[in-house]
């Protein structure tokens, strides 16, 4: 067999920009349940019918402009930033729709991000965001783990949700080193500190190690397809190890056929799986109807200008 060539650098956080927003809109119209999914419906196309982001991507821009702008993260503009952006029709999870609701009305976010959840929300809202930070913070790997926990705080206070969006820009970072499957998920469970993930890593790692023919159901069941960090970080870790060398489709179809949150699992393993392959390998249809597509390829272009310094 011929060696594959080289991705290169930019190719490689393009792949995981785009490959964010593109899971985000091609798995948006099979998340959660029948109401869910009807509502998708009637809001899920822009006017010139192309497949509408969802929260996840709008809060990964987001990160990404505050990042670009300060330099550093800086969660006071990030907390304004987040709730400037917020509209219901984007599906924002309920705690998140109220948090950031309260900061755009003026409460700081230290006291907002505990007002819903007194321990603050353990959902998958600090996580989806995760890989900007891995592109942002590439050649900082002393300043990775303490940023991605940052920029999650302002929303996602809880220690579960924080450790979901240090294990996804870990490993966002090690996929765009070039790191294999089993790498990129020992690198994410050496940042997780609460052990409630312990025992989902280890599922996944027999998986991967076995190459396990394991169905959508399976996936579902034993790693999870929740709304939560704990029950969908470790389940886009593995799939996009599985389907690395796959098509994106494959693994899009595979997340859609396991139901639940299908938008937030598919935006968090496309980004790992863009990092891995590279943009040009993401479907081309699919992104030239791809909601803005053109201005977030712009911005993963100033990402890779901004993490090269
Ligand atoms: N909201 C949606 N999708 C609509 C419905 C999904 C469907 N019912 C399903 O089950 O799949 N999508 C968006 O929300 C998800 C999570 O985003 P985020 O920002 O983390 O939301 P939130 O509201 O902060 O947390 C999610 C829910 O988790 C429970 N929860 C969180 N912390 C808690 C705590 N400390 N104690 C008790 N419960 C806690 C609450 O029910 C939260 O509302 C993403 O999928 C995004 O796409
Ligand atoms: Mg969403
Ligand atoms: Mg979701």
């Amino acid at each position: 067999m011929q060696p594959k060539p080289p991705i290169d650098f930019e190719e490689r956080c393009r792949g995981a920009v785009l490959g964010l927003a593109l899971g985000d809109a091609l798995g948006a119209p099979h998340e959660g349940g029948p109401i869910e999914r009807l509502l998708w419906r009637w809001i899920g196309s822009t006017r010139d019918g192309r497949r509408r982001f969802t929260d996840d991507t709008q809060m990964a821009l987001d990160l990404a402009d505050s990042l670009l702008r300060c330099g550093k993260v800086d969660q006071d503009d990030l907390a304004k930033t987040f709730a400037g952006s917020y509209r219901w029709s984007r599906g924002y999870g309920p705690a998140a729709a109220r948090v950031l609701k309260r900061i755009r009305s003026g409460r700081d976010w230290r006291e907002a991000n505990r007002s819903v959840h007194r321990t603050g929300s353990f959902g998958n809202g600090g996580a989806m965001r995760a890989p900007i930070v891995g592109v942002f913070f590439h050649a900082q790997p002393e300043n990775l783990v303490t940023a991605a926990r940052q920029t999650a705080e302002v929303t996602h206070a809880h220690p579960l949700a924080m450790d979901g969006a240090a294990m996804i820009a870990v490993a966002t970072s090690a996929a765009l080193a070039g790191a294999d499957a089993r790498t990129l998920l020992d690198r994410a469970r050496q940042v997780a500190t609460q052990p409630e993930y312990a025992e989902r890593f280890a599922i996944a790692a027999d998986w991967l190690t076995a190459n396990a023919p394991v169905s959508p159901r399976d996936v579902r069941a034993r790693l999870g397809m929740g709304i939560t960090a704990l029950a969908s970080c470790v389940t886009a870790l593995y799939l996009a190890g599985r389907f690395r060398d796959q098509p994106f489709e494959a693994m899009l179809a595979f997340t859609a056929a396991a139901g639940g949150d299908v938008d937030t699992v598919s935006a968090m393993a496309g980004a790992l799986w863009g990092a891995a392959n590279g943009a040009a390998k993401l479907p081309a249809a699919a992104i030239a109807r791809l909601e803005a597509a053109e201005q977030i390829d712009a911005v993963a272009r100033q990402l890779v200008a901004a993490a090269r310094v």
